[in-house]
């Protein structure tokens, strides 16, 4: 019995220290049309934004798969991000991204990841839509308040970066 729980342990908890990439693999390789995966980011919580923006996301017809209340290292939001690596702003980024707490989530909804692009406003607040969370709640194109996934599968890869499968349902 202890052999088995030390495995399901090893195969199921992620540690968040792979690159991101590896996260499409093991046990949880679905790539769902109806699934994304955000990050209420670091200057919404510290701003008691949380609430007003998971409500929004309810309102707009999302529902919850899974949901934490983390913060990240350096390390592990570098690897995040590991995307932008070459760009003149990733330093900056992983400092802010680990700078505090954030609420990671898996999302559903029919067309989840571009309907959760639309209802988040462009990367740069001043450029957002009215009505959009970062509209509403971001300060800056660098702390713009809330993440989503661009694609089928890196919501799939980042979902399965913070959560196992017995973290979601
Ligand atoms: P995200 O991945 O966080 O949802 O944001 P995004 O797709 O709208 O934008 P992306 O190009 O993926 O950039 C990732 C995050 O990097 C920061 N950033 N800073 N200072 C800058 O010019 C700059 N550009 C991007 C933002 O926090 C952005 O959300
Ligand atoms: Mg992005």
């Amino acid at each position: 019995m202890q052999i088995i729980l030390y495995k399901l342990q090893k195969i199921q908890v992620s540690d968040y220290k792979q690159p991101l990439k590896s996260y499409l693999c093991g046990p949880n390789i679905q790539i769902m049309s109806n699934r994304t995966f955000t990050m209420v980011k670091p200057d919404a919580t510290s701003k008691g934004y949380t609430g007003g923006i998971l409500d929004q996301i309810l309102q707009a017809g999302f529902t919850i798969k899974a949901m934490k209340w983390t913060r990240l290292t350096p390390e592990q939001a570098g690897n995040f991000y590991a995307v932008h690596k070459e760009r003149p702003f990733y330093g900056e980024l992983v400092s802010f991204m680990s700078s505090g707490p954030i609420v990671a989530a898996i999302l559903e909804k029919d067309n989840a990841v571009a309907d959760f692009r639309k209802l988040i406003g462009a990367t740069n607040p001043a450029q957002a839509e009215e009505g959009t969370i970062r509209k509403k709640y971001a300060a800056s194109v660098g702390e713009n308040a809330v993440h989503g996934s661009d694609s089928d599968e890196n919501a799939a890869i980042e979902g399965n970066f913070f959560f196992s499968e017995l973290e979601r349902f």
